[in-house]
């Protein structure tokens, strides 16, 4: 009896079940008060765990991530679409944080006293300085997040050029081994994640209770700016950079074509929560409605589906801004130019995967110095957020997809959805 409920609670996705932690955790907070601030221990220890997962993470799957980087495996096409890529995330970081920063979501719930940051913050100089470890291990093991990133992506690369020049059969079993390593680490890594969000589910109770124990109704309303505020800034950076910059500006095809022959991914992004769930109806909304060339849509998809994620991207630099208004701090641009590094380069490691944008979210508090309990606070409404964030990232893999295409003649604009032809039904 006992196996079958417990079967049963856990055939529920794990995001529903923390989501239900988290309304009943306020409600416990609000119906108790102060009280259930006594919970917080086992919030804390579900912060800590989430910490603990932090420089594994990053060296693991980004020792992969940087392969498929490195210029022994990307083409022309593979250059072109790795440098839009990378520009469009900066961009959606960007606007992530003006949208942000207009509306100021969580300045209404001081969390806790606001010497969360007693260090001076860096300046700009120091932040770019900063991305080069004097120490790589030091690095990690100090768990300064932007010089281990900056490191393993360069080391990642010099192993795939190693890889690709060598005559030595030790040297490239060895780098076969490194490659090993890192995708057998990344798969444990990922189970240590499944267990930390199975946690998790104590833990969002504990520290929702916690909070709203202490801050009453009050708290309410910041996590609803939270969810609006990222919905302004994905609808901004989806209407400006994807359908006007890039589809109208540089593909110079119909944004309402656009939209229409991308809809059937778009829907499923925003179903599924997961990128490369949807990469299959992403390639097939390229191929049949928005007719571009399988040689360019069948690198960048798949490229796109885990490098690219500007909704992803976009979410690090709203939930920063929301982290640093719930303690009371200001952040500086030296900060907020961390925030579009850590974002842009993480991504690169981050899988297209549902909450991968929570793990991200650690990386970019714990570089600024800002509390990961905000992990733990958002962690209940991720389920609407990673749907805003997911189908922005399909967005911009189509939309610089649709570029690329275009500035290697692999697109037909007078077909298909571009022209108002019918797609398919969904
Ligand atoms: N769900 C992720 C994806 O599939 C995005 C995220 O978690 O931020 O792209």
């Amino acid at each position: 009896q006992l196996v079958s409920s417990w079967n049963r609670y856990r055939s529920i996705p794990i995001v529903y079940r923390i989501g239900v932690a988290f309304v009943l955790g306020s409600l416990l907070g609000l119906a108790v008060g102060q009280p259930a601030a006594r919970l917080r221990p086992l919030g804390d220890l579900f912060v800590r765990l989430l910490s603990m997962l932090i420089v594994p993470i990053v060296v693991f799957t980004l020792l992969m991530g940087a392969r498929r980087l490195s210029p022994a495996n990307l083409g022309k096409i593979g250059g072109q679409v790795v440098g839009l890529y990378a520009v469009t995330s900066a961009l959606a970081v960007g606007i992530g944080l003006i949208v942000a920063n207009l509306i100021n979501p969580g300045e209404a719930l001081q969390l806790t006293d606001g010497d969360a940051q007693s260090a001076t913050p860096p300046s700009l100089t120091e932040v770019v300085l900063g991305i080069v470890p004097e120490n790589p291990i030091a690095a990690m093991a100090n768990g300064d997040i932007l010089p281990t990133i900056f490191f393993v992506i360069v080391f990642g690369i010099a192993l795939a050029l190693v890889e690709a020049t060598t005559d030595n059969s030790d040297v490239e079993r060895g780098v076969g081994l490194f490659y090993d390593l890192a995708e057998s680490g990344a798969e444990a890594m990922f189970k240590v994640v499944w267990g930390v969000m199975e946690y998790g589910v104590i833990g969002v109770f504990a520290l929702m209770a916690a909070v709203f124990g202490e801050a009453g109704v009050d708290a309410i309303l910041p996590f609803a700016l939270l969810i609006a505020t990222l919905l302004v800034a994905v609808v901004a950076h989806i209407v400006l950079v994807h359908l006007l910059g890039i589809v109208g500006g540089l593909v110079g095809g119909s944004p309402r074509g656009f939209l229409n022959g991308s809809k059937e991914a778009l829907i499923t992004a925003l179903s599924i929560r997961s990128s490369s769930g949807t990469l299959p109806v992403t390639m097939s909304n390229a191929d049949k409605n928005l007719h571009i060339d399988e040689e360019v849509y069948s690198f960048s998809l798949p490229l796109g589906a885990t490098i690219n994620m500007d909704g992803t991207a976009l979410y690090q630099g709203v939930a920063a801004v929301f982290a640093a208004n719930l303690v009371g701090v200001q952040l500086s641009i030296a900060e907020q130019v961390i925030v579009v590094l850590v974002a842009v380069l993480a991504s690169i490691g981050t899988a297209g995967v549902p909450g991968a944008g929570l793990i991200m979210l650690t990386l970019v508090l714990r570089q600024l110095g800002l509390p990961l309990e905000v992990v733990g606070f958002v962690a209940g409404v991720d389920p609407i957020l990673d749907r805003l964030r997911t189908m922005t990232n399909i967005s911009g893999d189509l939309a610089v997809t649709s570029y690329v295409a275009k500035l290697n003649d692999g697109i037909d604009l007078g077909a298909g959805s571009w022209v108002g032809e019918a797609t398919d039904s969904f």
